[in-house]
């Protein structure tokens, strides 16, 4: 079949509720995807930042292997030999008590907002019904009805009212509008992702999140950081919050936790927040599925064993200086930390965003625009020096092309 093909076909018998690159692809491996002509591809999106340990990383395929031939899930009904050595090695890699295993990121983060407004009534004393956790404008924490009640995007919430109540909305990267809203006893949370992905990677000031994680310890508040796509690598350190060495009440994470094989998310917490949710209280039928385990293990063991944080680091530094040196009407300015970055850019001539990313295609590399006029560059964190420079050369043709 002709690319044409498979995208009418997807057009046909899929809802419309993405308008993806005219490319089709059908193997990856590393930081490359080809299509079904056998065209290579960097992939400068990686699954939205799930993929950091590179396409069918053949450890966690292994271990995917596996465990697919042994047992896939038995449900929390009953115990499995796996899981109870996933937890402990995810609560000793970020260095927490417990963790609850979900599936997507929108559901670890809903289970996030359920463990904390249940810590305000059972251990703050905030009466029934009351609890209110603080969000940022600009936030994106998924897709279901009461994270899409937090956003300040009509993209994401028009239309789909009426809306969880229970969210105080503030701007973003302003620790007085924060500082102002904790003087409502009723605050039990503030959610924050420590750099905006979907607004277009935007970095708070330095000591933002610092500042921040003291307030809500000064008015007895969880500071609940969702790192589902900042975490693991993928800003140069393995949390974004290690920036400012702050250890969030509770911990968010997705995406990577998995490799991008399947969804794996999970909520970490202290034994003081996660033991006030009681037997029954929260679930899922696939969370903490022993194939899922398995390959959180070895996702997590490729992070460490591949230094893949410090990559991170060393190619984002690269990767900014490079595209800092383009000479183009076109690039207002690059912005981000480790492999999160994202080039804000100007419309010229009635070329957009999207026009160079169909041209970044046709010169094999594929990103994608958010809101317009930005566009995310994140790579695999195993991208090599080599691989870096080869894909700094193709935006920069692309670029001058466009001149
Ligand atoms: C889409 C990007 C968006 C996330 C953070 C929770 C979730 C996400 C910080 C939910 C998901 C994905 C969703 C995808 C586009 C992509 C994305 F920034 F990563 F590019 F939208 F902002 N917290 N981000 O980034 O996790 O339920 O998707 O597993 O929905 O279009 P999920």
């Amino acid at each position: 079949m002709r690319p044409e093909n498979y995208m009418n076909r997807e057009e046909t018998y899929g809802a419309h509720n993405y308008h993806p690159l005219p490319v089709v692809l059908e193997k990856g491996k590393g930081v490359f995807v080809w299509d079904v002509e056998g065209k290579r591809y960097f992939d400068f999106l990686s699954g939205y930042s799930a993929l950091s340990q590179g396409h069918c990383h053949p450890k966690i395929i292994q271990a995917l292997k596996e465990q697919a031939d042994k047992l896939t899930l038995v449900s929390r009904a009953f115990y499995s030999n796996v899981l109870g050595e996933y937890m402990e090695y995810v609560c000793r890699f970020f260095g927490y008590d417990k963790l609850l295993p979900m599936n997507s990121g929108a559901e670890a983060v809903e289970t996030a907002l359920k463990l904390c407004r249940c810590w305000g009534y059972r251990k703050k004393g905030i009466q029934a019904g009351q609890a209110k956790i603080v969000v940022c404008a600009e936030n994106f924490h998924g897709r279901t009805i009461s994270i899409i009640s937090m956003s300040t995007d009509p993209t994401a919430y028009a239309g789909f009212g009426p809306y969880t109540p229970g969210f105080v909305k503030i701007p973003y990267n302003d620790t007085n509008a924060l500082h102002d809203v904790l003087k409502d006893p009723d605050i039990v949370g503030f959610l924050v992702e420590p750099i905006q992905g979907e607004a277009g990677v935007v970095v708070p000031d330095d000591g933002y999140l610092q500042a921040c994680y003291t307030l809500c310890r000064e008015h007895d508040v969880l500071f609940m950081a969702d790192e589902i796509q900042s975490g693991i690598g993928r800003t140069g350190k393995l949390l974004a919050c290690d920036y400012e060495n702050i250890h969030p009440d509770i911990l968010i994470l997705g995406k990577a936790l998995s490799g991008g094989v399947t969804p794996i998310s999970a909520v970490l917490a202290n034994d003081d927040i996660m033991l006030t949710i009681a037997p029954g209280e929260h679930g899922s039928t696939f969370g903490g599925n022993p194939l899922a385990a398995r390959i959180g293990i070895a996702a997590l063991e490729v992070v460490k064993e591949e230094k893949l944080s410090e990559n991170a680091w060393e190619m984002g530094n690269l990767f900014r200086n490079e595209i800092e040196d383009i000479d183009s009407p076109m690039i207002k300015l690059v912005r981000g930390k480790g492999l999160l970055n994202a080039v804000v850019t100007e419309p010229q001539n009635g070329k957009t965003a999207w026009d160079i990313c169909l041209a970044l295609k046709e010169n094999g590399l594929i990103a994608k625009p958010t809101h317009d006029h930005i566009i995310r560059f994140t790579p695999p964190l195993v991208i090599t020096k080599g691989e870096m420079m080869e894909a700094v050369d193709i935006i920069k043709q692309t670029f001058k092309a466009m001149n």
